[in-house]
């Protein structure tokens, strides 16, 4: 069964819930005072099941100027306005301000019901038709069917009711984003139930046994029961009139404008920033740094504009606004909102949200700029601006004002389409991993000018100075060196054609431990010697093994590449044709002696061309393409650029 929510709107006294209660059955006005005065204060509720089977919740709102703020806590997400205008008054001042507000708030489908027609004769009726379809021309209501109906004399309401239908049918089914929001519009304790609050579903469902976060109190609840027009349901479907019972927290602790939804999904903010429209009928045009009422889902609060174009939006116009509320509403990205002057009180614009970044607006292009990206009209535009800096697809699709069958349709694309980059977890648009990328890359190209003999710079280090967490930074530094762009070395990053640079007092030293080195290639001192006899230091030998001068295995031996080269083809010589080799043998070919034969033949079965097996050693790879890969191994040195 499908339900759907409809509001009443319109001037006091037009006979709303008179209406409503000729349709349902059920007096909205359900408060004494209101039953007192005859006038509604406060939202109503009311339901009827159609003869096709859609049941309609009602939302009655308060015509009464003064108690609008009701009335915007109730229209926020209905699927279609019953906009009342009583026949013998006509257009009256509430029947445009509701009208403005209906357009403000993006509802497009509705019904107009002329009422009170058993009132006036057909002359009189004739005149105000003319008049409700001039004050409509220019909204999305200028279509919308218009029904003659009497409460009091039961005339015209199965047409209605029809014409209720009809635009309802056409109406877009809810979204169900998976993220349940019920914006409060009450709260009331029930004899034997306790706390229970009610509003109009959004986002997702909300079943029996459900943890539930209350924002932005911050408060925790877990559902005991739900319904929808008093029928008890396992689960609450978006779109639909919900009563949800609450247990584990106090009915004073809540209030209408909270929200409730499933822990950690909803936002709270105390800034959001739209573009606003004014109202052309406006009596003055909306300030820099002026005081409004915000009005958004049920929560109502205070906050100062600050206009981030221009110093004020004259009446017909839009701009660029951040709002600083007063304090906190949990809002989520393309919500909409109506702004109003607290006094004297009237209702000046409003628009969609597009940002709830905390921080403070600065009044500049750029700022403009980037919400108009956020705010672009297609999904993966949108998903993209989101990306300026490495988001999980949840996060940027909650930024971007996607639900997740768009987020995911457009972060396919993106990707497919390289517009963005994958970060293990995150997500990063293509510009922003550049800017990334640069940074990486500017750090190294400064480290290597700090330490020149350095491999590079540590990755940590590197990973600090650019913030990323561990799995991402991994993520982007193998897509680097992938791309050839950055190149790994031990745990150091450097860039690709960076080699160690020695200082001229430094050379000088090498070459005279070269010198010894060659004097005896296969006897060649050990580390500890080069370095009491000529000052060559740990550090100088690992650049120079990392510039390709010298060759070292392990922490105690080192040797010259071609010593190296000579040994590992005399090795693999004899394995091309004994299939097996001795440390004894090798040490012969080699004319060494067995302490340097050791490291030698350890160096070939690190690097994976032979095998140890019992006592001998095996070729691992065919021996052409074991000389090939020795020769990279032992490649000449190469000079920095
Ligand atoms: N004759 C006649 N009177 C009606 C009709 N509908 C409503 N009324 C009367 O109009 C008065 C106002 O009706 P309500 O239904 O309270 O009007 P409302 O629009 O809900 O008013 P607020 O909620 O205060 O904005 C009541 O005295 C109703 O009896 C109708 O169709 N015919
Ligand atoms: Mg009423």
């Amino acid at each position: 069964m499908t339900t759907r929510v409809v509001g009443t709107a319109g001037h006091v006294d037009h006979g709303k819930s008179t209406l409503i209660t000729a349709l349902t059955g059920t007096d909205p006005d359900r408060l004494r005072e209101e039953r007192e005065r005859g006038m509604t204060i406060d939202l109503g509720f009311a339901w009827l099941t159609t003869s096709a089977g859609t049941e309609i919740g009602f939302v009655d709102v308060p015509g009464h100027q003064d108690f609008i703020r009701n009335m915007l806590a109730g229209v926020g997400s209905i699927d279609a306005v019953l906009l009342v205008i009583a026949a013998d008054e006509g257009v009256r001042p509430q029947t445009r301000e509701h009208l403005a507000i209906l357009g403000l708030l993006g509802i497009e489908r509705g019904v107009i019901a002329l009422t009170k027609r058993d009132l006036v004769d057909d002359t009189w009726a004739e005149l105000a038709r003319g008049e409700v379809r001039a004050a409509l021309a220019g909204t999305a209501l200028s279509q919308a069917p218009l029904v003659e109906v009497s409460a009091t004399a039961r005339t015209g309401l199965a047409e209605l009711v029809t014409a209720l239908e009809t635009v309802l049918g056409d109406a877009p089914r809810r979204r169900d984003a998976g993220r349940p929001r019920l914006p409060i519009d009450r709260a009331f304790t029930m004899t034997g139930f306790g706390t229970v609050v009610t509003g109009t579903l959004l986002d997702g469902e909300l079943r029996v046994g459900d943890d539930v976060e209350i924002a932005p109190a911050g408060l925790h609840a877990r559902i005991r029961g739900v319904q929808t027009h008093r029928r008890a349901l396992e689960a609450a479907v978006p779109g639909s009139r919900v009563a949800v019972n609450l247990t584990g927290v106090d009915k004073d602790a809540l209030a209408r404008g909270m929200v409730v939804g499933r822990p950690s999904t909803l936002p709270s903010s105390t800034s959001v920033a739209l573009r606003l429209a004014v109202l052309g009928g406006a009596s003055a045009g909306l300030a820099h740094d002026e005081v409004v009422k915000v009005h958004l889902g049920t929560a109502e609060v205070m906050a100062r504009v600050s206009v981030l174009e221009g110093d004020e939006i004259a009446p017909g116009d839009s701009a660029w606004v951040q709002l600083r509320l007063v304090e906190p509403v949990a809002a989520a990205v393309g919500d909409r909102l109506v702004v109003r002057r607290p006094s004297p009180s009237e209702t000046i614009g409003g628009g969609q949200v597009a940002d709830l970044a905390p921080t403070r607006a600065r009044r500049r292009a750029e700022t403009v700029a980037a919400l108009e990206r956020r705010t672009a009209p297609t999904a993966v535009s949108r998903l993209l601006a989101s990306l300026d800096e490495p988001r999980t697809a949840v996060e940027a699709g909650e930024r971007s004002g996607l639900d997740a069958g768009e987020r995911d349709a457009a972060v396919a694309q993106a990707l497919h389409a390289g517009e963005a980059v994958a970060l293990a977890d995150a997500l990063i648009a293509r510009a922003a991993f550049e800017a990334l990328a640069t940074h990486v890359l500017r750090i190294c190209a400064q480290g290597h000018r700090r330490a020149p003999l350095r491999a590079g710079v540590p990755r940590e280090e590197a990973r600090v100075a650019v913030g990323l967490p561990a799995k991402r930074f991994a993520a982007l530094v193998a897509r680097l060196v992938t791309e050839g762009r950055l190149a790994e070395r031990g745990a150091a990053l450097a860039l690709p054609e960076h080699r160690p640079q020695l200082s001229p007092a430094q050379e000088a030293i090498w070459a005279k431990a070269r010198a010894a080195l060659a004097r005896d290639p296969s006897h060649p001192p050990t580390p500890a010697q080069l370095e009491t006899d000529f000052g060559l230091d740990r550090e100088l030998v690992a650049a120079l093994g990392e510039r390709g001068d010298l060759v070292r295995i392990g922490t105690e031996a080192v040797f010259l590449p071609e010593t190296v080269t000579r040994f590992a083809d005399a090795v693999v010589g004899e394995l091309a044709t004994q299939r097996t080799i001795t440390v004894a043998r090798a040490r012969d070919l080699g004319g060494s002696s067995r302490k340097h034969v050791l490291p030698l033949l350890q160096f070939l079965d690190d690097h994976g061309l032979t095998r140890r097996q019992g006592d001998e050693r095996i070729l691992v790879v065919a021996p052409d393409a074991a000389r090939v890969r020795i020769r990279e191994l032992t490649r000449p040195p190469q000079k920095n650029p």
